[in-house]
């Protein structure tokens, strides 16, 4: 069953939380705490495979729960990280929260982290302080991200088919790629898209065949209008009208209409129109066909194809080929063109004239420069040297004087004791 619209709970692992405990060893008296940290919560991912084209899964499986961080453990040990839940979604994904888009997953094996694993609290051993010595307190595990996610499926293709039921959209798409779509002639046997590979010369093109349109579609009519969704990543729109209708040119105008009430930038994207069923049918009512879609279709060429017969089928794949190259260079452009007005941050004029300046110089012009420059760097270190020899003079007389004064004071005392002694004797 093709689902392309889901929604899902994710619930990220909470963090585990730290833990109190202090160290207890023989002959250690009082070893400090040593709770450890608990460990981050389980992250939830999203990994973009090739190997599905459905969020079928999520229909029975309405939540995802990644594991809950250990809590800490003695000696510092910090407890350990739950284990990130992986979940396949099929390439063209997109994932909302609260409307807002937060991962766009376009390329196979291309992750995104959907929701964030909360952190583990600290243990006791973070508690310490100078006067805190034996913390009794630990921090609780923080709550992993929770909300509902809805996830959009928007198939990744380079030319999208559309038109009436009927129009030969699903046989096309048998005929030019190894695509297998039922195909009957009665309407709407299209009821999910299709996609298929379609070799060009030695290039490849996607093209993916959504179900038939019809007047009233944006309100519901026939199967409505969500099945655009999967057209509008597109590069070309190939309009397919039977070539037996009855007025091509209205028929092209309605559904026309119809991308118009569905999104402005689809009814914008190239396109090109293709009768189909063209075989065994006279020249004169295929051209007259040809010119009545021209009047209408604002420039967009129209070509004549018979899936049947295969003619015109090739010039057409060519055709597409070169618009999805115009177009993705086109859209290359843009994205350089939005990168290059990306606001920068500068300097006013005052604050940059008074900023440094650096200016390129010639070879003579250097050495110049140079020249002066050993010529202040000599006359530095020559001040330099007279510095250190004026230092070292000061400090040398200074211990002159110190010493002298010291000799001083031993004279005094010996001259002192010696006429001591004289009186004594006298
Ligand atoms: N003679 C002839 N019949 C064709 C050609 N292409 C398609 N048909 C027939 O037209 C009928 C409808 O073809 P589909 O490919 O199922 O048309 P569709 O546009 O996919 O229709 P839905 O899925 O209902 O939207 C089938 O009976 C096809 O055999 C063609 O080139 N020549
Ligand atoms: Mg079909």
């Amino acid at each position: 069953m093709f689902v392309d619209i889901a929604k899902v709970l994710v619930r990220a692992g909470r963090g585990g939380n730290g833990v109190v405990s202090f160290r207890h060893e023989k002959y250690v008296d009082k070893g400090g705490p040593d709770g450890g940290d608990g460990g981050r919560g389980g992250d939830i991912v999203f990994l973009a495979t090739k190997d599905l084209n459905t969020l079928l899964n999520f229909r029975y499986k309405p939540e995802l729960k990644a594991e809950k961080g250990g809590d800490g453990g003695k000696r510092n040990k910090r407890g350990k990280s739950g284990v990130p839940l992986i979940v396949k979604v099929p390439m063209g994904t997109l994932v909302k929260r609260d409307g807002m888009v937060i991962a766009d997953l376009t390329e196979d094996q291309q992750q995104a982290v959907v929701a964030r694993g909360g952190d583990g609290g600290f243990g006791n051993a973070h508690f310490t302080s100078s006067t805190r010595q034996t913390p009794k307190i630990s921090g609780l595990g923080e709550a992993g991200e929770e909300f509902e996610a809805g996830l959009e499926l928007k198939l990744l293709a380079d030319v999208g088919l559309v038109g009436f039921p009927n129009a030969g959209k699903s046989t096309f798409l048998s005929v030019v790629s190894n695509a297998r779509p039922e195909i009957a002639n009665y309407e709407f046997t299209t009821l999910t898209p299709n996609l298929g590979v379609a070799d060009v010369d030695d290039g490849s093109i996607l093209i993916a065949d959504i179900p038939g349109l019809i007047e009233g579609a944006s309100e519901g009519k026939g199967l409505g209008d969500q099945f655009l969704r999967h057209v509008e990543r597109t590069a070309v729109l190939l309009h397919m009208i039977d070539v037996y209708s009855d007025d091509p040119a209205e028929k092209y105008q309605a559904i026309r209409r119809e991308l118009e009430k569905y999104s402005e930038s689809l009814a914008e994207r190239p396109e090109i129109i293709a009768l189909t069923k063209c075989e065994g049918l006279d020249d004169e009512i295929i051209a007259m066909q040809s010119t009545a879609l021209q009047k209408v279709a604002n420039g967009a060429p129209v070509v004549a194809i018979s899936s049947q017969t295969h003619d015109g089928v090739t010039e057409l794949l060519r055709m597409l080929r070169d618009e999805v190259a115009k177009y993705r260079e086109r859209e290359a452009e843009i994205v350089d063109e939005k990168e290059e007005d990306l606001p920068t941050i500068s300097l006013d004029d005052q604050v940059v004239s008074d900023a440094w300046s650096v200016r390129r110089v010639s070879d003579a012009e250097s050495n110049e420069i140079d020249d002066e420059d050993e010529k202040i760097l000599s006359l530095l270190l020559r001040a330099l040297r007279l510095k250190n020899l004026l230092v070292g003079l000061t400090l040398i007389s200074l211990n002159l004087l110190i010493a002298c004064e010291i000799l001083c004071e031993k004279w005094e005392l010996l001259t002192n004791c010696c006429v001591k002694e004289r009186l004594a004797k006298a």
